[in-house]
């Protein structure tokens, strides 16, 4: 059995999202189709309206599929302005409950369960940090659920009930840059903020691109979309670095056609960090104006010209004196004016407006480099505290 959390080990796993109809080559179907093959077993997403929401409930028919034991995904879509507050709802009752179910199971085990203590204790104590973990506490749960059909009482009954949520369930809160960016920002924060086991997928299109390419705050400075005419004045929100000022979130940011070693990883870490986490997934969109059969290799030269970075930040590593900030992106290779050139978001304005564009070009280039020093500088930084104390006190005593 391969380790599902690599790239090998989840390639041999079904995807549980199958004959999406999103634009062919699209760039977001491609990371839920993963997130399914990681969790899709005790899996929830709460999806925000956009594009993922439309071809993820694209009714009558569902991509979202079932194993062979009929577990899969649950999926549901929430309004663009409260979605994350949507999950974070799913989230509460799914701890609720599982909370509730342990103190019911508990009591049973010097009840009517009395034969069966030790599987309760077993059940009750289980880690299920894993997928293999998890499909061994699905086992030890159906094991005490024969038991509970064999007992007719209102007892047994409600214990039936409750059991499955003592099998972990993983809640996803997923949607593109215009919910997460803008306009579902406010929930956003405020449930990452909450503490809970939340984990966010942002599928960053850089636009509003269900309703044809308007600019968000996650435009890129220099592209020409809806309300951007002349091209984005502006730099990008950086929305993973905001997360990162809580230190307690769980941050990445991917672009699986760069790097999909990296893209496994950080999708595993996030989901087994205690606390919320955030990822922040590079979508190549028609919307771009490039070559949809190329559009993993369009991610990657976004990356290698400095322009998306690939990192990783994680709250664990700061509590052992480590630097929780892992720069995975190599160092640029690829000029931004290039990269630029590539796509035509951006090459429509050498040609319609070229001195704007140049400018628009040494503004970014100046963005970029700033941008990535900062998080240079942030990745190097000494982060074993008590050291520092240490140097300050000596220094204070000379
Ligand atoms: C409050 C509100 N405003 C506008 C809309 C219309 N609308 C539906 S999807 C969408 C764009 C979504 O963009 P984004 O979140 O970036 O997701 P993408 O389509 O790019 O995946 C908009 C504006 C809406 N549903 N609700
Ligand atoms: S518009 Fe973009 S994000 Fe939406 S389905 Fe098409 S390629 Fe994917």
């Amino acid at each position: 059995m391969s380790n599902r959390y690599t790239v090998k080990g989840s390639q041999l796993v079904r995807p549980l999202f199958e004959f999406s109809g999103a634009c062919g080559g699209c760039g977001e179907t491609p990371y839920v189709k993963l997130l399914t093959q990681l969790f899709g077993d005790h899996l929830t997403i709460a999806n925000a309206t956009g594009c993922s929401s439309i071809y993820g409930g694209n009714l009558p028919i569902c991509p979202f599929a079932k194993r062979e034991d009929g577990r899969g995904p649950v999926w549901s879509n929430s309004l663009f302005e409260d979605n994350a507050e949507f999950g974070y709802g799913m989230r509460l009752a799914y701890d609720k409950l599982g909370e509730y179910a342990a103190e019911a199971f508990g009591r049973a085990r010097g009840g009517i369960l009395k034969s069966k203590a030790a599987l309760v204790d077993e059940i009750l104590s289980a880690e299920q940090n894993d997928w293999v973990k998890i499909e061994r506490q699905r086992e030890r749960v159906g094991e005490l659920k024969k038991e509970l059909a064999k007992i007719k009482n209102s007892e047994a009954e409600e214990l039936l009930v409750l059991a499955d949520y003592l099998i972990k369930k993983s809640v996803w809160v997923v949607g593109g840059d215009g919910w997460a960016y803008d306009i579902g920002y406010g929930g956003l924060d405020h449930v990452l903020a909450s503490g809970r086991k939340v984990r966010a997928l942002v599928l960053d299109t850089e636009v509003y691109s269900n309703t044809g390419g308007q600019m968000s705050k996650a435009t890129p400075l220099g592209a020409v979309a809806k309300f951007a005419a002349a091209g984005k004045p502006l730099p990008k929100k950086d929305l993973g670095m905001l997360a990162m000022t809580y230190g307690n979130i769980y941050v990445a940011s991917v672009a699986m056609g760069a790097n999909y070693q990296q893209t496994v990883k950080a999708f595993a870490e996030a989901e087994a960090y205690d606390g919320p986490s955030l990822v922040i997934a590079y979508s190549h969109c028609i919307a771009h104006g490039i070559n949809m059969t190329k559009g993993m290799s369009e991610q990657k030269r976004a990356v290698q010209s400095g322009r998306w970075i690939l990192y990783r930040y994680n709250p664990d590593l700061r509590k052992q004196g480590k630097n929780p900030l892992s720069i995975d992106s190599p160092r640029p290779t690829v000029s931004l004016e290039e990269y630029m050139l590539g796509e035509n978001r951006f090459r429509t304005l050498y040609q319609s407006h070229p001195e704007i564009a140049k400018n628009l070009l040494k503004m970014a280039d100046e963005e970029y480099r700033w941008r990535l020093n900062v998080y240079q500088q942030i990745s190097k930084m000494n982060c074993d505290v008590s050291k520092e104390e240490k140097v300050q006190s000596q220094a204070s005593a000379n």
